[in-house]
C-alpha cells in the first residue's frame, strides 16, 4: 500500500526495504496518483517490508513568514490568489477559494464538528495540509505553508509584517463597510478578490477586516504574549493545553482581524492558513516535548457529543478531501504528512 508522498517535500520511494529503510528508487510521485486506503496511513508507512513503500526521508520545514525571501512571499501570495481563478470542487459554483470557507463552515453541522473539543488540532492539521495540497497540485505552488508567529507581534499587531500591502497580506479594511463590522481590503493582492459565502449564507463580496481600536488590540495582545504562550505550552495534559490553544490565543485573530474572520466562513481571509499553521507549529512543539506528545489525544472528542476522543475519531472533510482518523494525523513526518517546523 502506498500513500499520499511527494519528493519535493522530502518525500521518498523506498522499494523493497530493510532495517535501514535502504533507498533504491527516488522521483515524484503524483498526489492525483495517491491509492485511496481506509487503512490509517502510518499503517502502511513504516512497517513496510516487501514491495515498494514511501517514506517521509526529508521532511520540509515551515518556516516564519518574516524570514521569507520577498519571491517566496511573492509565490506564496500568488498561489493563493490563484485559488480564486480555479472552479469549486465541490459545487456548481464558485470556486476552490470558496471551497474552503464553505467546508469550514460545514463542519459545524458535521457530526464531527471540530472545534471546542479535542479533535480542533487534527482535524486544522489535515485541512491546512489539503490547503498545501491545493495550492501545489492547482496553482503551481512549489514550497511549503508558512506561518505567523504572532506572539512576536502581540504589543504591536498593526506593524506585523504580515499585514504589509505589498510583501504581505494587505493591512485593514478601509473601503466600503462590509459583513463582520469590516471595511473591503482596498490595497494589498487580495483587493480584488470576490469571495461567495458568509456564515450560512450565499453573498458575495470582498473580503472584510475590520480592526479594533488600538487599546482593544493592545488588550487583545495580552492572549498572545510571549509568556502566555510559553505557559501553555508547557501544560502536560492534551485537553489543557489544546481547549487553552484554542480558547485564548486561537480566538485572538478573531478578535482582532473581525469581518470575515467573525464568522465559521474565516478561511474566506487568507491569514486564517497562516494563523492555523502557526496553531499547528505549537502542538508540533508540544508533541515533540510531552512523554506522549504523539499518541496523547483526550476530551471531548467533537463539539456536539459527550463522547471522549479516541485515536480512531474520523476527521470529516466534507468532499474536500478524503475523511482520516485522528491517528493517521498525529505524526507530521509519516503517511500523509511529511514535514516538521
Ligand atoms: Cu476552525
Amino acid at each position: 500500500m502506498i500513500s499520499l508522498f511527494k519528493s519535493k517535500t522530502g518525500y521518498t520511494r523506498v522499494d523493497g526495504g530493510d532495517q535501514e529503510g535502504q533507498i533504491k528508487v527516488e522521483h515524484d510521485y503524483p498526489l492525483d496518483q495517491t491509492p485511496q486506503s481506509s487503512e490509517p496511513a502510518s499503517s502502511h508507512c513504516c512497517s513496510f517490508t516487501t514491495g515498494p513503500a514511501w517514506v517521509c526521508q526529508r521532511p520540509s520545514t515551515r518556516r516564519e513568514w518574516r524570514t521569507l525571501q520577498e519571491a517566496e512571499k511573492t509565490d506564496y501570495l500568488t498561489a493563493v490568489k490563484c485559488l480564486a481563478s480555479k472552479p469549486s470542487k465541490l459545487r456548481n459554483t464558485g470556486t476552490l477559494y470558496d471551497d474552503f470557507a464553505w467546508v469550514h463552515k460545514y463542519l459545524t453541522t458535521s457530526t464531527a464538528s471540530a472545534h471546542n473539543a479535542a479533535s480542533f488540532l487534527p482535524w486544522h492539521r489535515y485541512f491546512i495540509q489539503i490547503y498545501e495540497k491545493a495550492l501545489t497540485e492547482d496553482c503551481g505552488f512549489s514550497e511549503v505553508l508558512p506561518y505567523w508567529d504572532w506572539s512576536q507581534d502581540s504589543s504591536s499587531f498593526r506593524n506585523a509584517p504580515v499585514w504589509d500591502t505589498v510583501s504581505g497580506l494587505g493591512g485593514d479594511g478601509s473601503g466600503v463597510q462590509s459583513i463582520g463590522d469590516g471595511k473591503c481590503l482596498t490595497s494589498g493582492p487580495f483587493s480584488e478578490i470576490e469571495v461567495m459565502f458568509y456564515d450560512n449564507e450565499i453573498q458575495p463580496h470582498c473580503i472584510s477586516r475590520g480592526f479594533p481600536k488600538d487599546e482593544e488590540l493592545s488588550e487583545i495582545g495580552q492572549l498572545i504574549s510571549p509568556e502566555i504562550i510559553d505557559k501553555l505550552s508547557a501544560e502536560d495534559h492534551y485537553e489543557d493545553f489544546a481547549l487553552d490553544l484554542e480558547k485564548r490565543a486561537h480566538r485572538f485573530l478573531t478578535r482582532s482581524v473581525r469581518g470575515d474572520l467573525s464568522r465559521f466562513t474565516g478561511p474566506n481571509d487568507p491569514i486564517f492558513f497562516l494563523h492555523h499553521v502557526n496553531l499547528d507549529r505549537l502542538w508540533w512543539q508540544w508533541q515533540q516535548r510531552a512523554p506522549d506528545g504523539m499518541t496523547a489525544y483526550n476530551g471531548n472528542a467533537f463539539n456536539n457529543t459527550q463522547e471522549p476522543a479516541a485515536l480512531t475519531d474520523t476527521l470529516d472533510m466534507g468532499g474536500l478531501a478524503k475523511n482520516l482518523q485522528v491517528i493517521d494525523v498525529m505524526d507530521t513526518t509519516s503517511g500523509h504528512f511529511c514535514y516538521k517546523y
